[in-house]
């Protein structure tokens, strides 16, 4: 039986900067997914099968978790699943703008990327407390636009995320402070559009 761990970032913590400094991302990876992951293992340490089953299928049949461990299994599991995302779709160079088939459904969907950056800007605004701002593939295999709160993963409703901006404080305080506009707006600079192409039609 293997617990989960933290992957390998695969980048230097200072691969982002100046958009994301090194501090947080160095804090920001061992630290707090560090302790997701130990709290997710904890959680399921009477439920050892469950350290065999990739972190999504778990968030995505989270009644199959036993019910003393559920609510430990949705926060920190979604902890997990969400950071490892974030991990690889901030990823340096790619393509600095989506190509191929997900170009096409952000245009007939939202009218061009600056208009999706813009909505998912005011879904991580909105967010009130911490969360994120998604997005995701819909159960039409369509785009949509969400937020969730704390660390709810849109696979527990059924969606694919594409790709997901952190809002909590965390992610941003060392170098924004209170200024999450200007984090969310510097935050596009580091997308890995070749990594979040990729993601677009693999929710089936
Ligand atoms: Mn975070």
């Amino acid at each position: 039986m293997s617990e989960f761990i933290v992957p390998a970032l695969g980048y230097d913590f200072a691969a982002l900067e100046p958009h994301i400094d090194a501090k947080t991302m160095e804090i920001h990876h061992d630290k707090h997914h560090g302790a997701y992951v130990a709290n997710l293992n904890a959680a399921l340490k009477n439920y050892p099968e469950f350290y065999e089953k990739p972190i999504d299928e778990i968030l995505k049949n989270l009644e199959t978790v036993p019910e003393p461990a559920r609510i430990a299994v949705r926060n920190n599991g979604g902890g997990h699943a969400n950071h490892t995302l974030f991990w690889e779709i901030m990823k340096p160079g790619g393509s600095k703008e989506p190509m191929g088939k997900l170009a096409d459904a952000i245009n007939s969907t939202f009218g061009g990327l600056d208009a999706l950056k813009e909505k998912i800007n005011d879904a991580g605004l909105k967010r009130f407390g911490s969360g994120w701002a998604w997005l995701v593939e819909n159960h039409a295999g369509g785009l949509s636009i969400m937020s969730t709160p704390n660390q709810d993963s849109p696979l527990i409703e059924g969606l694919y995320p594409v790709l997901g901006v952190d809002v909590w404080e965390h992610a941003y305080y060392l170098h924004y402070q209170n200024r999450r506009g200007d984090y969310l707006k510097a935050w596009w600079n580091v997308v890995n559009w070749d990594v979040v192409g990729a993601r677009f039609g693999a929710g089936k």
